[in-house]
């Protein structure tokens, strides 16, 4: 049984039509004109265009609602109870390059909490969605995030460093110490599609520093409605919509805590 409320056909609706827009443009790649942000973060006129009819279809069901999106910003700002939290292309630099392994991430936040979410891979049409309460979902079959019972045991996935950041050392000391003491550490360059991942059981867990809110907003709901921990740490209080997650299994959650970060919250 697929996610059908008023909310979740409101989601799929705006991600189907932005994606039919997406995977044309992914089909003419070296035809798009590429402009650079800042190094590293590279902005392409599909991500624009994208993020346009996402926006334009969420407004249609819910005027009022707050938007949180990479290229648009914030929009209707006073409205801090309702939210859409949008990623139009996570794997920018895998949508360039022509890998198809990059999605659209839409989460509904409801009083700072996120009650659904969904994330498109349109190139391989798996749809990850879930919804507070009612499960998560693989197009039309319920996911649930791996049983690996051992850290050691575990196939994990994270990302970054990115080409800009100030912390290149403590990342890659990170991945070395995780990666001595699991079964093997992938990095595919899609924050949204690794959470998605990590929730229908085909990594046991992920973990990231320097992430913006929208990379993982859907993926939130989504890990934790298959039964996944997720949890931040190191927060940045002046800036809340910077993100370091550990995603995971219950049964590894505690070690893979234990390895990256002591200073956690709940
Ligand atoms: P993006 O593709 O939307 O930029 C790659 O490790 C993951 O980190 C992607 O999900 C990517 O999202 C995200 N990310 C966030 N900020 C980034 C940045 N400045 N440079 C590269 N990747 C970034
Ligand atoms: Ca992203």
């Amino acid at each position: 049984m697929r996610l059908n409320s008023p909310k979740m056909n409101v989601i799929i609706k705006a991600c189907m039509k932005a994606a039919k827009s997406l995977i044309r443009d992914f089909g003419e790649i070296e035809n798009l004109q590429v402009s650079t942000k800042a190094p590293g973060d590279f902005v392409t006129s599909a991500d624009k265009r994208t993020e346009k009819i996402l926006i334009e279809e969420l407004q249609k069901a819910n005027a009022d609602y707050g938007i949180v999106s990479e290229e648009a910003g914030l929009i209707n700002k006073s409205n801090n109870k309702n939210k859409w939290i949008i990623d139009p292309i996570d794997g920018t630099m895998n949508f360039l390059n022509g890998v198809p392994q990059f999605a659209i991430s839409i989460g509904y936040e409801e009083d700072q909490e996120i009650k659904c979410g969904v994330i498109f891979n349109p190139v391989t049409n798996e749809m990850f969605c879930a919804e507070k309460g009612n499960g998560a979902y693989l197009n039309n079959s319920r996911i649930r995030v791996s049983n690996k019972k051992k850290i050691i045991d575990s196939l994990l996935v994270t990302g970054g460093p990115k080409y800009a950041s100030d912390i290149k050392e403590k990342i890659f000391s990170e991945y070395v110490e995780v990666s001595k003491n699991v079964s093997n550490v992938r990095k595919f360059g899609s924050a949204a599609l690794d959470m998605a991942y990590v929730a229908s059981g085909r990594f046991d867990g992920y973990w990231q520093r320097e992430l913006n809110y929208w990379d993982i907003a859907a993926g939130i709901v989504i890990v934790k409605e298959a039964g996944g921990f997720v949890n931040f740490f190191d927060e940045d209080n002046k800036n809340p919509l910077k993100k370091n997650i550990i995603a995971s299994n219950a049964n590894i959650h505690e070690d893979l805590i234990g390895m990256i970060s002591k200073k956690y919250i709940e």
